[in-house]
């Protein structure tokens, strides 16, 4: 990223004081995102995910911060208070790198997603980041849906703009793969395209975010966390500019049997076109609704898969 754009970003930061002073004296610190508290789970689990993902990078020996937005400022560390206040509040904002100035202007209470996070980072000096899935090409971005009553429906061109900040911000992106309700094979494609390396941690198939396995072998894929870290420092050395995404499976125990959770999101995704759910409600309603479908076993994946993600992006940060 551009020195200009970080500077600009960094006068709107408020970082907490435990935040600032590990950054100064050069100690790990892992930021953590607030859409999947404010909008991709419901409460009370996203409050008490938000306190275990904070819990488990602690645990790792960094410091945690988790990115919102209050008052006009992106918090790098945002306090219980206001996690609860993200987790219960109606109406939070859903906030990424196209409605960070208008969320910053309007003074709102904001919730911020991975692009956005990951501008935090860049202008806070955070180099690992960890989240749940991140966004990607939904179903039917690129070509024309056949919807319930007969209609061709034209293509939504639907690409989260995570896909966007991972090309241009370097920042590494611990994650469980791309989240499955998307067109998972589409986005590890625009990602190639855009040079953002993936990688799968200890498995050479691509983890599938609710399951282990997706089905799609991994681009790239290292043993363990020591090479995990030697790839990622290489990586922010050749000043490439664009992040990493590291993917991390699900833990055993807590995952989705893959049947089922295709099963789930298959109807999920038809059940969002029949109600006319487009933009950026698209993917919290989806995950709402596989939720209902899985009796809220996907819910239980989910938890999973986000304190296991904190806890080795706190890892990697230690070893970078
Ligand atoms: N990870 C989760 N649940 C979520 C998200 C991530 O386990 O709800 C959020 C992230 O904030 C991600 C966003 O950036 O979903 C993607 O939204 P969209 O598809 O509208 O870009
Ligand atoms: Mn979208």
């Amino acid at each position: 990223m551009q020195d200009p754009l970080v500077a600009g970003l960094r006068e709107r930061l408020a970082i907490a004081p435990e935040v600032a002073e590990a950054l100064r004296a050069g100690r790990p610190v892992v930021a953590l995102e607030s859409t999947l508290i404010s909008h991709g789970l419901p409460f009370p689990r996203n409050l008490e995910v938000a306190g275990a993902a904070e819990a488990a990078v602690r645990e790792s020996g960094a410091v945690p911060a988790t990115v919102g937005i209050r008052d006009g400022r992106l918090v790098v560390g945002l306090d219980a208070a206001a996690l609860v206040e993200l987790a219960t509040a109606d109406g939070v904002r859903k906030v990424a790198r196209p409605t960070l100035a208008g969320a910053l202007a309007a003074g709102v209470l904001g919730a911020t997603t991975v692009s956005a996070t990951m501008l935090a980072c860049a202008a806070a000096g955070i180099r690992v980041f960890a989240t749940g899935g991140i966004g990607g090409v939904h179903p039917g971005a690129f070509e024309p849906a056949v919807a319930s009553d007969g209609l061709r429906r034209p293509p939504s061109l639907d690409v989260s703009v995570d896909l966007e900040e991972l090309a241009r911000t370097p920042v590494i992106v611990v994650c469980a793969g791309p989240k499955a309700i998307l067109d998972v094979r589409g986005t590890l494609e625009v990602l190639e395209s855009r040079g953002v390396p993936v990688v799968a941690l200890g498995t050479d198939e691509l983890p599938g975010f609710f399951s282990r396995a997706s089905g799609i072998p991994a681009p790239q894929h290292v043993p363990d966390l020591a090479a995990a870290a030697d790839l990622v420092r290489i990586h922010l050395a050749l000043g490439l500019g664009s992040g990493v995404l590291l993917c991390v499976p699900v833990p055993a125990a807590d995952e989705l049997p893959r049947a089922e959770a295709m099963a789930a999101i298959a109807r999920a995704t038809a059940d969002a076109e029949e109600a006319g759910i487009h933009g950026p409600d698209l993917t919290p309603w989806v995950l709402q609704r596989v939720a209902d479908l899985t009796d809220g076993r996907s819910i239980r994946a989910n938890t999973a898969l986000i304190i296991n993600n904190a806890s080795v992006a706190g890892l990697l940060a230690r070893a970078i």
